[in-house]
């Protein structure tokens, strides 16, 4: 049975590594020696190690005084190895538990073996069907064919393929091998120096081995602006690294093996398009400093490649050649100019946003110009509607622009209604003092250093938010994405408004926001305080359209990230029984379904027609809650508002483990501090409902607390507050 050395780094890994240990313990293969190097971690890496370590025998810890990086540490675990083979891990990331024991099934007489790297969200197999192990069972063999190792060969001009993958990680490595041809990490790189290892191998071999079965997942970055991993860093710092590596790359390897030769140019260029030159667009500073290594690089360029390489690169690297440092800014400006323009062509959202870049961004900035938008343009509600329904009572010189998608919607006021993603809409943005807005906004949007951004969020936290969260599971992007996209829109925001101290610590931590916090209570939840009189509830009814004779409910619940069609569109499975409302409740109440506006999916009332009366694309969810005598609701933050009428709360959350374990997490206990019943069946709403007056004496006290928490910096006057503040310069 032969050893695997399994050789992982660490650096400041406490919130990994436990998870990548553990899965080498989980091995199936146990013929193996790990190889840990703590290569000076700051953090709690150290103490994990030791703790997980201390308990197997045949675990190695070394861990180095000071940092010295990820190639120093992983040549001096090959010089610790004992094994016939070798495995490189990383500590963010772990493994299939089968994974050692597929690849020394499949390697056979191959110097290495490559697996593929897989993502987070790939489904593993707990275990796998050996090529040699017999089923007796012939339909058990066919069904398990998905699970079957298959080993592919790439040879030739195929060989490239497997050059594109740079990384040392998930290939079982001969240590005989290893040793004849000296593979070993470059230790004067930083971010490239699995590649001084991989090419050194790939260039001696006739043809590489892969299998393609899941085996090796890449753990994503918790924090990728705080604490980036490597390959998080800022592209600025890797390119001077990439230069290096490129030139090391050449004269190590290119000058021996063609097919890696021409590899390295193509790559070199790829990266010079995509990252140098636009990091260089952003700051002209870069082309100084990086001029020199540029220059060297293009020089060692084979000659046929780069003066095949299109008009005008190869009019770049010319310049490069002759030293000319101010015409190749000039060409690089030339060659991205008619890049924009090609883009513009595109389409009309291109075309818009090419001209709000280049027209409408260097228009001045009009001083009493507002912009107000709710819910990325799909209602006229929430905060934002609150504050300009305030300002409209005072008398100023304001212009007022309502970004809508439905501009024919009538709405007070003399504002200018403005289709969202239209050119006015850009022009708009563009060109308003003040942006007033309740979530995040596109990324390609600027905001001028003369804008001020009053950004009003749309809601008391329960489940966690933005950097809260650990794993981002939502459709169309990733962990690193997400957190990064909305650390650039938080950075954005002059003042967040906040609607309780509890909101104001968790915003400051979760949106990295360190600028002016306006706690002053919700602008949306002002009318709960003007209007809760029997006359204006008539009137909101008879508007609405409800009955007035009849008690009414409302059932707002939240989303669920995990249920969707696609980005932005989510679906929502009804739960609450309708006929046996209807059936059970429909003498005395009539009620209210409120989707919330992710919701994309159109809610069967059949069986309880003239009982439920579906407002999901009613405006403003306020005049619901004025309107209605109890509420219904889920993990909303809709309750957190409710609760400001003091009226009933139930809570029907039939998948609460579900949703608080593993789509977001909770802030707090919910169960202990929900102001009222945590509901799992259709049934049991009913029947609290039939005995809705025994509630109030049960949650008295529970519902003092939590009013006391989270609602008691409402009290009709956030707008008004907020207005002195921004627009009117008072403290
Ligand atoms: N909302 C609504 N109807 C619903 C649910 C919500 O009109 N059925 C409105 C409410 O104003 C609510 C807001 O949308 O406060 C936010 O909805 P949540 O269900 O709380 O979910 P989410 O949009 O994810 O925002 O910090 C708060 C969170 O970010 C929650």
């Amino acid at each position: 049975m032969s050893k695997v050395s399994v050789i992982i780094p660490v650096y400041n890994k406490e919130e990994y590594v436990e998870r990548c240990l553990n899965s080498l313990l989980n091995q199936t293969y146990t013929n193996f020696e790990a190889i840990i190097i703590n290569d000076s971690s700051s953090d709690n890496s150290g103490k994990i190690i030791e703790r997980i370590a201390s308990e197997n025998p045949t675990w190695n810890v070394y861990s180095f005084e000071e940092n010295c990086g990820a190639a120093v540490a992983r040549n001096f675990g090959v010089r610790q190895a004992t094994g016939d083979f070798l495995y490189f891990l990383d500590a963010d990331d772990y493994l299939a538990p089968y994974t050692l024991e597929v690849f020394v099934n499949h390697i056979g007489e191959n110097p290495f073996l490559v697996g593929p790297i897989s993502k987070p969200t790939t489904i593993v197999q707990d275990h796998y069907i050996a090529d040699d192990e017999d089923s007796e069972d012939e339909q058990e063999q066919e069904e398990s064919n998905d699970n079957q190792v298959n080993v592919y060969e790439y040879r030739g001009a195929k060989k490239k393929k497997a050059l594109r993958r740079k990384a040392v990680i998930n290939i079982l490595w001969s240590h005989d091998f290893v040793k004849t041809h000296q593979l070993e990490f470059d230790e004067e790189l930083i971010y490239y120096s699995d590649q001084s290892f991989t090419l050194g191998a790939i260039g001696v071999v006739e043809s590489i081995a892969a299998i393609r079965v899941p085996t090796y997942i890449r753990g994503e970055c918790y924090d990728p602006i705080d604490h980036p991993s490597l390959r998080q860093n800022p592209i600025s710092a890797k390119i001077p690294d990439f230069l290096k590596a490129y030139q090391r790359f050449k004269v190590q390897f290119g000058k021996y093996d063609n097919h890696i030769d021409k590899y390295l140019d193509k790559d070199f260029l790829r990266f010079y398009h995509r990252s140098i030159t636009n990091t260089i667009m952003k700051d002209n500073e870069y082309l100084t400093i990086w001029f020199e290594p540029l220059r060297k690089s293009a020089e060692l360029i084979d000659t046929k490649t780069r003066l095949n390489s299109g008009y005008f690169t190869s009019r770049e690297m010319k310049a490069l050649l002759e030293k000319d440092e101010s015409k190749l800014l000039q060409r690089i400006k030339i060659r991205q100019s008619y890049k924009r323009f090609k883009t513009a062509l595109s389409g009309r959202q291109a075309m818009y946003k090419e001209i709000y870049r280049s027209l409408f961004l260097n228009r001045p900035v009009k001083e009493n110009r507002i912009i107000f938008e709710s819910f990325a343009g799909k209602s006229y509600s929430d905060n934002p509607r609150a504050i300009y329904e305030e300002m409209l009572q005072d008398d100023n010189s304001y212009e007022y622009i309502w970004i809508m998608n439905d501009p024919s919607k009538p709405i007070p006021g003399n504002a200018k209604k403005v289709k969202r993603l239209s050119l006015r809409y850009y022009y708009y943005l563009a060109t308003s003092k003040y942006w007033v807005i309740n979530a995040r906004m596109p990324g390609y949007m600027i905001k001028r250093p003369e804008t001020v951004y009053l950004q009003t969020w749309h809601g008391t936290p329960l489940k966690k938010l933005a950097h809260d969260m650990k794993e981002v599971r939502m459709p169309g992007t990733t962990t690193e994405k997400y957190k990064k996209n909305f650390y650039l829109e938080a950075q954005k925001w002059d003042y967040l408004v906040s609607p309780n101290d509890y909101s104001t610590e968790i915003f400051k931590r979760a949106f990295k926001f360190h600028k002016t916090m306006l706690d002053v209570g919700y602008p949306r939840n002002d009318v709960l305080y003007k209007k809760n009189n029997v006359e204006n509830i008539d009137e909101i009814k008879k508007k609405i359209g409800l009955p007035t004779d009849k008690k009414v409910i409302l059932y707002a619940p939240t989303w669920r990230d995990d249920e969707f069609y696609k980005k932005g569109q989510y679906k929502f499975d009804l739960k609450l029984d309708l006929e046996d409302m209807k059936k059970r409740l429909g003498e005395e109440y009539v009620l209210v379904l409120r989707m919330h506006y992710l919701i994309a999916d159109s809610i069967n009332t059949e069986g309880a027609e003239g009982f439920v009366y579906n407002l999901s694309s009613y405006d403003d969810i306020a005049e619901l809650y004025l309107a209605s005598d109890l509420l219904i609701t889920d993990y909303s933050s809709v309750f957190f508002d409710y609760a400001n009428l003091r009226r009933p709360i139930l809570f029907f959350t039939y998948d609460i483990d579900k949703y608080r374990d593993t789509l977001r997490g909770f802030y707090f206990n919910f169960e202990e501090v929900a102001p009222g019943p945590i509901l799992m069946e259709s049934s049991e709403v009913i029947d609290t409902i039939e005995n809705i007056n025994q509630l109030k004496g049960v949650y008295e006290e529970k519902f003092e607390a939590f009013y006391e928490r989270f609602c008691s910096l409402d009290n009709g006057t956030a707008s008004r507050q907020i207005i002195k503040r921004v627009f009117k310069g008072e403290k």
